[in-house]
C-alpha cells in the first residue's frame, strides 16, 4: 500500500505495520500489545486504515468521550457509515445518546446491585451444587475440563436461568457468542468458520427473544414490562433481550476460564485463595486485568479530533486495545504479575465510560462465587496437560483447560 491510498494518514503518527487479528498475534497478544503502547500514544495500522491505541490514558480518553468517539458506526472494524451491518444494529452497544441512554436505563436498572442481592442466593447454590460434584469426582482421582466442566457450564446455567430461558438449547448462546465476538474482527477466516455454522443459531436465539418463551419475573420479562410502562416500543423489546443473549454469556465463561488459568499457573496466589476465600472477589477481578476477555473494542470518529496531540480525522476507526492498557506499564506496577493482593480499580476490562459493561455487578457475582466455590474446596490446583485456545478476533479464549482439583 502506497501513502496516497491512505488518504486519512495524518503527518506524524507512528505506522505499526502488523495485523491484530492474525492467528499467531491472537494466540499471544502481549508482543504486539508492548510493541503497541511502544510506537506511540496512537498508532496506524495500515493493514485495516486504522487507527490503534494501547496505552491505558488514551484508551481511558476514548471511551470516556462518546460525543467525539461514537459507537452507532459500529464498534468493530466495520464502519457502518459505509457497509450496512451484518445484523440489525445493537439497541445499546451500536448506539449513541440520546437512544442509548432509554435502552441503558432499562438494561441497568434489570442488572442493578438490587438485582443481585436477589439472585445471590441461587447463584451461590448452583456454584456450591457444581464444585460438589467436582469434589466427587476428584475424590476419584478424575481429572477436568476447567472450560468444559467450569467455565461453561456455569454461567450457562445461572445467566440463561435468570433471564427465563428454558434448559434446551442453550449450547447455542456460545456459538452465537462466537460468532458475535468474531465480527467485531475483520472477515478472516475466523469469522467464515464462525458464520457458516451460524444460520440455525441465529433463528434459536430470535425464537428466544420472544416474550412467550421467556419465564415471568425474569430478566427478558423485565424488558417487556419496560416496553408495557411505555420506557421502549414493543419492538424494541426483543432486540434488548437479544442483547442479553449476545454479551451475557462467552463473556463470563471466558473471564471464568482465564481467572482459573491465572490460578492454575500461580500456585502461590492459589494458595492465598484457598487460605483465605473471600480474595475471590479481588482474584476474579485481577484476572480481568491480566488476561481480559474482551480484548478490544472500536470506536469510530464523529469529527476531527486531537487524541495525544496527533489529528485524528473524521470517520476514522480507533482500536481501543483494553487488553493492552491493562498492562500499560505506566499505569500499573509489575504489569505482567497475578497479584491477587493488588486492587486492580481502573482496569479496561469492562470498559469505561457509558458504555461500561451494563452487566458488570452480575459478571462479577459469578466471577466471585466460582473462585471462592472452587477455593473452599480445593488445596491445590494443578495443570494436567497442555491447555488449548479457541482463537477469537475479539476474545481471549481457551478451548480446554486439562486441571487436578486436589481436594483439602
Ligand atoms: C457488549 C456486547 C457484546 C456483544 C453484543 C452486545 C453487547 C449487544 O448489545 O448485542
Amino acid at each position: 500500500m502506497t501513502t496516497d491510498t491512505l488518504p486519512t494518514l495524518p503527518a506524524g503518527v507512528p505506522v505499526l505495520d502488523i495485523d491484530p487479528f492474525a492467528d499467531e498475534v491472537l494466540r499471544d497478544p502481549y508482543a504486539y500489545h508492548a510493541r503497541l503502547r511502544e510506537a506511540g500514544p496512537v498508532a496506524w495500522i495500515p493493514k485495516y486504515g486504522i487507527y490503534a491505541t494501547g496505552r491505558h490514558e488514551q484508551v481511558r480518553q476514548v471511551l470516556n468521550d462518546h460525543e467525539n468517539y461514537i459507537s452507532s458506526a459500529g464498534v468493530g472494524l466495520a464502519n457502518f457509515n459505509k457497509e450496512p451491518p451484518f445484523r440489525p444494529k445493537s439497541l445499546i452497544l451500536e448506539a449513541d445518546p440520546p437512544n442509548h441512554t432509554r435502552a441503558r436505563t432499562v438494561l441497568s436498572r434489570i442488572l442493578s446491585p438490587r438485582t443481585v442481592n436477589q439472585i445471590r442466593e441461587t447463584f451461590t447454590q448452583e456454584a456450591d451444587a457444581l464444585f460438589d460434584q467436582l469434589l466427587a469426582a476428584s475424590e476419584r482421582g478424575e481429572a477436568i475440563d476447567g472450560i468444559k466442566q467450569i467455565a461453561e457450564v456455569y454461567p450457562l446455567k445461572v445467566f440463561p436461568d435468570a433471564v427465563g430461558l428454558e434448559p434446551q438449547g442453550r449450547e447455542n448462546l456460545l456459538v452465537y457468542g462466537d460468532m458475535i465476538f468474531n465480527a467485531f474482527g475483520p472477515r478472516n477466516e475466523l469469522l467464515a468458520r464462525a458464520a457458516e455454522k451460524v444460520q440455525p443459531v441465529t433463528a434459536w436465539i430470535m425464537a428466544h427473544c420472544q416474550r412467550a418463551m421467556l419465564r415471568p419475573g425474569g430478566f427478558g420479562d423485565q424488558i417487556y414490562q419496560a416496553a408495557d410502562a411505555g420506557e421502549i416500543s414493543q419492538e424494541e423489546a426483543p432486540m434488548l433481550v437479544r442483547s442479553f443473549l449476545s454479551a451475557g454469556v462467552d463473556t463470563t465463561v471466558n473471564g471464568i476460564g482465564n481467572a482459573l488459568w491465572c490460578l492454575a499457573q500461580n500456585p502461590e496466589a492459589y494458595a492465598r485463595l484457598h487460605a483465605d476465600p473471600s480474595l475471590a472477589r479481588q482474584a476474579f477481578e485481577e484476572s480481568l486485568r491480566l488476561e481480559s476477555a474482551v480484548q478490544t473494542f472500536f470506536r469510530t470518529t464523529a469529527r476531527t479530533v486531537a487524541l495525544a496531540g496527533f489529528d485524528i480525522p473524521a470517520d476514522a476507526k480507533v482500536l481501543a486495545v483494553l487488553a493492552a492498557a491493562n498492562r500499560d506499564e505506566r499505569q500499573w506496577s509489575r504489569p505482567d504479575r497475578y497479584d491477587i493482593d493488588r486492587r486492580p480499580t481502573g482496569h479496561m476490562a469492562l470498559g469505561s465510560g457509558i458504555h461500561g459493561c451494563v452487566g458488570q455487578v452480575v459478571a462479577r457475582l459469578e466471577g466471585e462465587l466460582v473462585l471462592a466455590a472452587l477455593a473452599k474446596r480445593f488445596a491445590r490446583i494443578e495443570l494436567v496437560g497442555e491447555p488449548t485456545r479457541r482463537l477469537n478476533n475479539t476474545l481471549r479464549a481457551l478451548g480446554t483447560l486439562p486441571l487436578r482439583l486436589i481436594p483439602a
